[in-house]
């Protein structure tokens, strides 16, 4: 019976507390992680930002490629700020101010998700229109949660 209490403990940690931020092995690399997503994220998104502002010219399909790139790593820096990986531009209040955090990261990930489907309608008013609240978005988490 201690034996069977003992692997169903070691289940139950497995399947409940295991943080993200043990597919890292280290927390530098999970620093790493994030800032590498973070950085192929605004590369791209600096793109349509220019599109959208004039800058550049508007170029449907590079557009459209740009932002599916967008919402795809928009998915990705979140699994980098597990429990221990404090450092870097990450503030603390990141691992305070967990539900937050979160519910940032979650309205950042459904704008890009509008943006994506803006650019891929072909239109430069709609990828315009998308492009604010999706800037905003990245802004108010770095607002709250990026030191520098
Ligand atoms: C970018 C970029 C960000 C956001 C942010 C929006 O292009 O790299 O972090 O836009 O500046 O306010």
């Amino acid at each position: 019976m201690k034996k069977v209490s003992a692997w169903a403990l070691a289940a139950l940690v497995a399947a409940t507390a295991l943080p993200a931020s043990a597919q890292f092995a280290k927390s530098e690399d999970a620093i790493k992680y994030r800032q590498g997503a973070l950085a192929v994220l605004g590369q791209h998104f600096g793109r349509l930002g220019a599109m959208a502002n004039g800058k550049i010219p508007f170029d449907a399909k590079a557009a459209q490629e740009n932002a599916e790139v967008v919402a795809f790593m928009a998915k990705l820096p979140w699994a980098g700020f597990g429990a221990g990986t404090e450092g870097g531009k990450a503030k603390p209040e990141i691992w305070k101010e967990q539900a937050k955090f979160q519910d940032l990261s979650e309205k950042m990930q459904a704008e890009t998700v509008k943006l994506a489907a803006a650019a891929k309608s072909g239109n430069l008013d709609q990828l315009k229109a998308a492009f604010g609240p999706a800037a905003a978005s990245c802004k108010a988490c770095h607002d709250s949660f990026r030191s520098r």
